[in-house]
């Protein structure tokens, strides 16, 4: 090798810029970071702003074609110019005032629903008129028809998840309404009469692995689940927490989202971990925090927060009440492609240092 003059080196390097062409040797750092850079921002977001803003809208707003939905989402404030809970995934709350159907549509995201407030409204998904009330986890997989309705005299409001940042930075999003307003009714409570026994599942029929057959996880169910564990054993950094299962085969409720229901018992305060994924958590029921990278989030029922990758976190429940909280995360993507890491904390006896709380 000759030594290169400066000026040499200066104008290879404007002529690589020229021709759209960038030498690893000045971007290997940027680009090959020990561990993941993330802009995801841990966050919160209180169910007194997020409650009295969907009534609000309900005011203000109709649900109408072309508009679709009445849905306030969440924008993390790390990602500039992004709508996104966290990079890959949508979080947001929805409200359908008594009577209103919003219109039916498919999309290739795929979505869930958690229902927060209200019973008495649907999601037709499919055909499938799935009922929904407080605590149903409804699932709209990737391009199914859906709509909405509340046949209650009372506003309902639940939490969208969605993984549309993913979708749409892998330039995979396709839309398309449905012809009419309402897609007609098949069945009523369709997958759940087949699919809804947990560890029971139809003979004659054999659905496709990328779709759950069941589209309703009713509360009652989860909430037996939860309990049954009692005083005993369950996860140190999770404490009492299930993944909702694809009855078909025993995966995670869609390819790209994962949802977990937790229950932190009284008095317990788990130890931290990191995992690679990303997740949007609803405080359902209880007052607790969550410490994640240091930082003490105070939240309470009704509540939204955000853990980013890569962040430590540990959750805590001081009070005498139970704390149940509801989580959609990105999970199986990292696993699908062979990217799925987590690591236990074990500094201060696996507890983190808190140096300041949000909003303080
Ligand atoms: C959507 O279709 C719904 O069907 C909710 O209720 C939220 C956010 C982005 C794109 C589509 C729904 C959505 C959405």
């Amino acid at each position: 090798m000759s030594a290169a003059k400066p000026n040499q080196i200066e104008s290879f390097y404007q002529e690589a810029e020229a021709k759209h062409l960038i030498p690893l040797w000045k971007v290997t750092a940027k680009l090959l970071p020990p561990e993941p850079q993330t802009k995801v921002l841990p966050y919160l977001w209180k169910w007194s702003d997020l409650r009295r803003m969907a009534y609000r809208a309900g005011d203000l707003v109709p649900i109408e074609r072309g508009g679709e939905r009445r849905v306030l989402a969440f924008v993390n404030p790390g990602l500039e110019g992004k709508y996104a809970a966290t990079h890959t995934l949508w979080g947001a709350v929805q409200i359908v005032l008594p009577g209103e159907i919003a219109p039916c549509h498919r999309h290739s995201a795929s979505a869930i629903r958690f229902i927060i407030e209200g019973s008495r409204s649907f999601t037709n998904v499919d055909g499938d008129k799935c009922v929904m009330s407080r605590g149903d986890l409804v699932l709209t997989p990737n391009w199914s028809w859906h709509d909405h309705g509340n046949e209650s005299d009372q506003a309902m409001i639940w939490m969208d998840g969605l993984d549309l940042p993913l979708v749409n930075d892998l330039d995979g999003i396709f839309f398309e309404p449905y012809p009419q307003h309402k897609h007609p009714v098949t069945q009523v409570n369709g997958s759940e009469q087949k699919y809804g026994g947990a560890h029971l599942k139809p003979t004659w029929e054999n659905p496709p692995a990328t779709r759950s057959p069941l589209l309703n996880y009713k509360w009652e169910p989860t909430y037996d689940a939860l309990k049954r564990i009692g005083e005993g054993p369950a996860s140190p950094f999770d404490d009492v927490c299930f993944e909702y299962l694809n009855p078909n085969t025993g995966g995670p409720t869609l390819p790209t989202m994962s949802c977990c229901v937790q229950l932190i018992r009284p008095g317990v305060h788990t130890q931290a971990h990191r995992q690679v994924n990303s997740a949007v958590y609803h405080v359902f029921e209880g007052r607790g925090h969550a410490v994640i990278n240091g930082q003490r989030f105070d939240w309470e029922r009704g509540d939204f927060f955000v853990v980013p990758p890569w962040a430590w976190h540990e959750f805590a429940n001081e009070s005498k009440e139970e704390v149940i909280l509801f989580s959609v995360q990105d999970t199986p993507v990292m696993q699908a492609l062979g990217l799925y890491r987590e690591e236990a904390y074990t500094e201060n006896g696996g507890r983190q240092q808190v140096s300041g709380s949000f909003g303080g």
